[in-house]
């Protein structure tokens, strides 16, 4: 194995593998490279490490998913040593636990902070990468890992007048570091998904007035979070390797979503709301497992929906502001569910104003504030809460070359294609984490990225030990996975939503359903086979070759 790492920072170093982020999935990377005995440099642009969890500081924010679950599994020393102090950990207690996971494992010496990877090409003539950063590194790698994150990429503001605003202006995506103080302020904020979703209670908290400037309302359920009971977290202790298997069995990754096989349509109403109301008390995404096709019927969707929307007309005292925010242009869960804590409550305070901006659109920032087709809103602070470019933000923004000098952009003109969602044909030894074709985002992240960072390092070990100088994508098994993932999709409610899942959130973005939807174990299990069949579907070369 080369192993010539260098920290000086402009050298030109020699590597085996490159992986670019940080976060759960880059963190992870690196460790598996070091169990194989190989060499390897991380880039991260950020000043730490914890990808989302370094980026997303925003009053509120936290996970979604149960902190017992939304953790690695693959040390038990490291299970048995970490002990979270909240069902859904908050995004300080996420970033230390991701901090300690890089201390243990001593990951930090081989990481280059505060540097972005801007392009990585791929010479022939050798079978390497050549990977160059904004700080004039140059590194050539056998492989080249993609950990850059499905949701790294905040969408930048360009509302006109922007820059005329005297106010402060604030984006969840990269929050700062010394948190913001909105006491006493009138602040707008935009947006009305998850982030914004998580921040808004919070936000209401501090502010003389806030402005909540909703497009499109979003669906969601209570977490109702708190701290663990001790009972709850013994049992776990005892049955923490059949509770982790149970969640990698599950079609989303969830354990906590106890996915049921009844069907809402063949369910008597009464029973239906019983089993809704049980599953509304417990929280989080239980409700989306209450029934098996509640993201294939329509019918059985629109009783789910119609719950949430009794919900939102039972918390929310204005029936017309409960209209508002209850959705009803698309199916429930085609956009992620959200999991809030006291969302639909915050309309009920008098210094927290719902203003529906699809029916009057927002014009343009002003100096004082914010207009609308309707109305001036004088603020202090505006929250842009407006998303992601997700699952190929990060990647399309490095020059990433392929045989023959092709940029992969230009590959992903008309959407992403990948095979498996972790390799490109044309790009040999380039992987991508949780990539396009994935179940990623539709699967609990930290179960999706355990699995495809040891498929990977499997691959790498298979390559080194065979004396192989590259694996690739063939056409064939991309065309015929793209193919799946789009089959798959369309058996589904999801493409009937304007999600980010289809790159609808981008002006101009290509609509194409990005992530997997056949289930986790389906995926997991094609992997497998297609490893253990000799990486079907992929060409292998010889050094010679
Ligand atoms: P990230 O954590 O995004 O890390 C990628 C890193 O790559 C970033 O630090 C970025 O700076 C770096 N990077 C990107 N491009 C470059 C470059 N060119 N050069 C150098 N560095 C680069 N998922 C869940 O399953 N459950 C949840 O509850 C959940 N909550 C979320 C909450 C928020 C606010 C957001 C935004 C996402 C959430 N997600 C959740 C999804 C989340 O992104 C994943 O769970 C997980 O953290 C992804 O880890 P990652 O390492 O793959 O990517
Ligand atoms: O982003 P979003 P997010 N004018 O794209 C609106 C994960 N996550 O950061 O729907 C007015 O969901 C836009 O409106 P519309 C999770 O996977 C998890 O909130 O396009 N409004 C929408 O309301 C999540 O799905 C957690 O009509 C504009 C909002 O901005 C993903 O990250 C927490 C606008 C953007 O919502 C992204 O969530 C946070 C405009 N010009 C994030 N442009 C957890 O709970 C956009 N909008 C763990």
């Amino acid at each position: 194995m080369s192993a010539t790492p260098s920290s000086d920072t402009h050298s030109l170093g020699t590597v085996d593998a490159v992986v670019v982020g940080a976060g759960f999935s880059g963190l992870y990377m690196l460790h598996k490279l070091r169990e194989l005995g190989l060499s390897a440099r991380l880039f991260e642009a950020a000043s730490g490490v914890g990808g989302t969890w370094w980026w997303n500081r925003y009053p509120g924010a936290r996970v979604d998913i149960e902190s017992m679950e939304y953790s690695y599994s693959f040390s038990e020393e490291l299970e048995a040593e970490w002990e979270w102090s909240e069902r859904y950990a908050t995004q300080p207690e996420l970033l230390a636990y991701l901090d300690h996971v890089a201390e243990r494992f001593d990951l930090k010496r081989d990481i280059q902070f505060d540097t972005r990877v801007t392009a990585a090409s791929f010479d022939e003539t050798v079978n390497r990468w050549m990977v160059e950063t904004d700080r004039g590194h140059r590194v050539s790698a056998r492989y080249c890992v993609m950990a850059t994150g499905c949701l790294s990429v905040a969408n930048v503001p360009d509302f006109p007048g922007l820059e005329s605003f005297t106010g402060k202006t604030y984006q969840t995506g990269c929050w700062p570091h010394e948190g913001v103080d909105f006491t006493g302020q009138r602040v707008g904020v935009i947006g009305t998904g998850s982030s914004a979703i998580q921040s808004i209670p919070r936000i209401a908290e501090q502010a003389a007035h806030l402005y909540v400037f909703q497009r499109t309302p979003n669906f969601s359920v209570p977490a109702h979070n708190g701290p663990f009971d001790p009972a709850f977290l013994a049992d776990w202790k005892a049955n923490r390797a059949q509770y982790r298997r149970e969640g990698r069995e599950n079609g989303f990754g969830i354990r906590a979503l106890d996915t049921s096989e009844q069907l809402a349509v063949e369910t008597p109403p009464e029973e239906r709301q019983r089993i809704y109301e049980d599953r509304w008390a417990r929280g989080g995404f239980s409700l989306v497992g209450a029934f098996a096709d509640l993201i294939f019927d329509p019918a059985a969707n629109a009783t789910a929906a119609e719950f949430v929307g009794s919900k939102i007309r039972e918390i929310v005292k204005d029936p017309q502001v409960a209209e508002a925010l209850f959705p009803k242009s698309y199916p429930i869960a085609t956009k992620r569910l959200c999991v809030d804590t006291d969302y639909y409550a915050t309309f009920n305070r008098d210094n927290v104003t719902l203003v529906a901006v699809a029916a009057a659109p927002i014009e343009a920032v002003t100096s004082a504030g914010l207009r609308t087709t309707d109305a001036e809103y004088e603020l202090d602070s505006i929250v842009f809460a407006i998303g992601f470019d997700a699952m190929t933000g990060a990647l399309n923004s490095i020059d990433i070359r392929g045989r023959g000098g092709v940029a992969l952009k230009d590959r992903w003109a008309e959407g992403p294609r990948t095979y498996l969602g972790l390799m490109v044909a044309g790009f040999p030894n380039l992987f991508i984490v949780t990539g396009p074709g994935s179940p990623s985002v539709l699967c609990n992240m930290a179960v999706a990225i355990e699995q495809h960072v040891g498929w990977i390092a499997d691959c790498i070990a298979h390559l080194s030990g065979g004396q192989l100088a590259a694996i690739e994508a063939t056409d064939e098994a991309q065309d015929a996975w793209v193919a799946h993932v789009n089959e798959v999709a369309e058996m589904t409610l999801y493409p009937l939503a304007n999600s980010w899942y289809i790159g609808a959130n981008v002006p101009g973005k290509p609509h194409v359903f990005m992530p997997y939807i056949g289930g986790f174990p389906a995926y997991r299990e094609k992997c497998e086979q297609v490893a253990a069949g000799g990486y079907e579907g992929f060409a292998l070369s010889s050094a010679a070759s």
